[in-house]
């Protein structure tokens, strides 16, 4: 089965044809300041682990589009639960940079105190899930928390991002047979971006990409250019529209390119074949929404370099502020998870105080 990629911004950010649903001049120049605001954050956070300050970071360079504009197509009321690579998602509901660098430095002020990596943010205000390691295992709690929007009748619906790699584990199957058999109104938003670290999608599944396996659950299936905001954003209006109809789960395969390393513990010069990058530089999705942008009178060279400019002064105040403070306290590592914390865990605690 071979199933056609959605676009319609051309690599000159001309539009090829008009989508059914189009963003507005403002979410267009927010979408814009949301892939910047991810590419500035990210390039400044692996800078400095490599630098040793913060000890791990990863980049969603190239594929900001996918997180900005699903983002865009929906409502805060949505919940999203992203994989990790989705940092523009949170940037574009709003989330300040310090508060990010706050997580990325996992100190006292971090919204989820230091008790995940980095990478692993969240935001229970703009109901983002908190990111967590192992795979597609929130890929069954999108479809149980779609089916839990269906019946108390929400006006919402509930998406979860995951890479190619992802749909290689049985949760993955399992989510979305459940949604299809239930009408759970819930978006699987797949960004497609040829590798799942070292393993390139030619060894992990000899199947047109992942779209034909929505075909197979039974839900409706879109797959669109990843790198293209319009794209990306009619596919995601589209599939909230058909969610809310009661018609069932959508899955998205976005097809893009992880033009960063997977995190900093990758050397992607090891595996990543010759010309590919570049290849992909030419499709670049601000590089495409610039021209577009400047195109519609929107946009020019003044306004992106303070755009630019303010992004990494803002992106310097966090760093500064983060580096001040201090680490979560010692008790925040028994709190939260009992209502009383339990006598054993208070010991343990005491023991840890004993050895520092
Ligand atoms: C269940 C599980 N298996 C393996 C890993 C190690 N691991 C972390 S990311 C990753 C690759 C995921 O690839 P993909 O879903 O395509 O996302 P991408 O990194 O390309 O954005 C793997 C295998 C893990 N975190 N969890
Ligand atoms: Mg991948």
């Amino acid at each position: 089965m071979e199933i056609e990629t959605r676009h319609f911004l051309g690599v000159d950010g001309k539009l090829i044809a008009t989508p059914k649903f189009l963003p507005s001049d403002d979410q267009l120049l927010k979408m814009y300041r949301a892939l910047w605001t991810a590419r500035v954050v990210d390039e400044r956070m692996i800078t400095l682990q490599r630098q040793g300050v913060i000890s791990f970071a990863m980049s969603s360079l190239g594929e900001e589009a996918c997180a900005a504009a699903s983002a865009a197509a929906l409502e805060v009321s949505d919940w999203l639960y992203p994989q990790y690579r989705e940092v523009a998602c949170l940037f574009y509901r709003g989330f300040s940079i310090e508060n990010y660098i706050h997580h990325m430095f996992c100190n006292g002020a971090d919204l989820i105190k230091g008790r995940q990596m980095p990478n692993h943010f969240g935001s229970r205000e703009l109901n983002i899930v908190t990111v967590s390691s192992p795979i597609g295992t929130k890929i069954p709690h999108v479809a149980g928390c779609a089916y839990a929007m269906k019946v108390q009748k929400e006006k919402a619906i509930s998406l979860c991002y995951f890479g190619e790699g992802a749909t290689s584990e049985g949760d993955f199957h399992a989510g979305l047979n459940f949604a299809a058999v239930l009408d759970a109104p819930a978006i699987f938003f797949c960004r497609n971006n040829n590798y799942a670290i070292s393993t390139g999608c030619e060894g992990q599944f000899a199947s047109d990409g992942i779209a034909p396996k929505g075909v197979g659950y039974g839900m409706k299936t879109i797959r669109v250019d990843g790198n293209d905001v319009f794209a990306v954003f009619d596919a995601t209006r589209e599939a909230k529209e058909h969610c809310l109809l009661g018609k069932g789960p959508v899955l998205i395969e976005a097809m893009t390119y992880r033009m960063s390393g997977h995190s900093t513990s990758d050397d992607p010069s090891q595996y990543r074949k010759e010309g590919e990058l570049e290849i992909w530089q030419e499709r670049c999705p601000i590089k495409r929404l610039r021209s577009h942008l400047i195109d519609k009178g929107l946009w020019d060279e003044a306004k992106e370099s303070s755009l630019i400019e303010g992004l990494q002064d803002e992106v310097t105040r966090g760093i500064k502020v983060a580096r001040a403070f201090g680490d979560p306290s010692l008790e925040s590592l028994i709190e939260d998870v009992y209502e009383e914390v339990p006598e054993s865990l208070k010991e343990q605690l005491e023991e840890v105080k004993r050895c520092l």
